[in-house]
């Protein structure tokens, strides 16, 4: 009697990491419909123990479905999530096609699950909720336990973001070109048109009129929405690393009242899917790496910011899983609470 689901884009990485997470938390649907483009169409994929088959995705391919989630790009979603909707089905959708529209809830459940609270599949009527951005969702798991505390006036985010952010050929080109560089070859440059085994750069987005790329305006405006706060100063610079596909970022804040280190600490550790990783005897703080296929969300470096006044500013580092927290799981938490 649960939810017939259908997941959009089931072949990229993100797509795949739905199933994953949706048979790791038994989600409980009724149906499961794989879909993706006509390329794609026709491939097997074992689910669960049974081997399905990719359905082509079509304008008719959400008769009886109750949710489905997306991650097929911002024209997919553009041209297919409205369609969904109108034939009643819910869609979670991991594009950027919706999360600043009027009326669209943009939710990371532990920050904001109230922006979605009237939709539900039992309503039997359709509707679309946003995931927000990967790198916006790993920052604000850990600021928000903060900023809930004491409001943040001001948030500098410095993000060091992995090739999985990119898609799943990106993260194959990046190990191609670092076997062809330590073998002395020249390295193939596809997807992003330079080195990036053993260098790092701009993030890879379109650059806007006011000199940040679209990643670094995300973080700044889906910020302002899910906290409800248009208020707070964000800035951000978004950098691609060669690290396979965790994100970690650097995270200065300012906040209106004092908010001491300690206090800080304490209330990340009773942060729910955040993981404090902060021993300075050890100098071990989180990494890409060991948060990588993590639930959660790492924070460490917690530290009085000592360039601010009064104890109102505070220097933290973030890791979290780009292509679960920061996508597939959130999607799937998500849709957990709409049933
Ligand atoms: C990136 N945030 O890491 C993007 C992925 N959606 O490039």
């Amino acid at each position: 009697h649960g939810p017939s689901v259908a997941v959009v884009g089931v072949t990229g990485a993100v797509g795949q990491e739905f199933l994953s997470v949706l048979s790791e938390r038994n989600f409980p649907y009724r149906s499961m419909k794989l879909l993706a483009s006509k390329r794609s169409a026709g491939k097997h994929i074992t689910f669960e123990g049974e081997e399905m088959v990719v359905e082509e995705l079509t304008e008719n391919s959400f008769h009886g479905i109750d949710i489905a989630l997306f991650s097929a790009g911002g024209s997919i979603s553009k041209k297919f999530g409205p369609l969904a909707v109108d034939q009643g089905t819910i869609v979670v959708d991991n594009s950027s096609a919706f999360r600043m529209d009027e009326g669209i809830p943009l939710v990371i459940p532990e920050v904001n699950l109230n922006a979605m609270d009237h939709i539900k599949v039992n309503n039997k009527k359709g509707g679309l909720i946003a995931n927000p951005n990967c790198s916006t969702i790993i920052c604000l798991m850990a600021v928000t336990p903060l900023h809930r505390h004491s409001r943040v006036k001001r948030m500098v985010v410095s993000t060091y973001q992995a090739a999985s952010g990119a898609g799943a050929a990106a993260m194959a080109e990046l190990e191609q070109q670092t076997r062809e560089v330590l073998d002395g070859k020249p390295p193939t440059c596809n997807i992003f048109k330079r080195q990036y085994a053993f260098n790092l750069f701009s993030h890879n987005s379109s650059l806007m009129e006011n000199g940040y790329n679209e990643e670094e305006m995300k973080l700044v405006k889906e910020t302002r929405k899910i906290w409800n706060d248009p208020a707070v100063k964000v800035t951000a610079t978004c950098i691609r690393v060669p690290v396979m596909r965790a994100h970690a970022e650097s995270i200065n804040l300012e906040f209106e009242e004092p908010l001491d280190e300690d206090s800080a600490r304490e209330l990340l550790r009773k942060a729910a899917g955040v993981v404090v990783v902060d021993d300075r005897q050890a100098n071990n703080f989180p990494t890409p790496l060991e948060v990588s296929n993590r639930d959660d969300v790492a924070v460490g470096r917690v530290r009085r910011d000592i360039s601010q006044e009064g104890n109102k500013g505070l220097d933290i580092f973030v890791c979290g899983d780009q292509i679960r927290k920061g996508a597939a799981l959130n999607a799937v938490q998500i849709a957990e609470k709409l049933l």
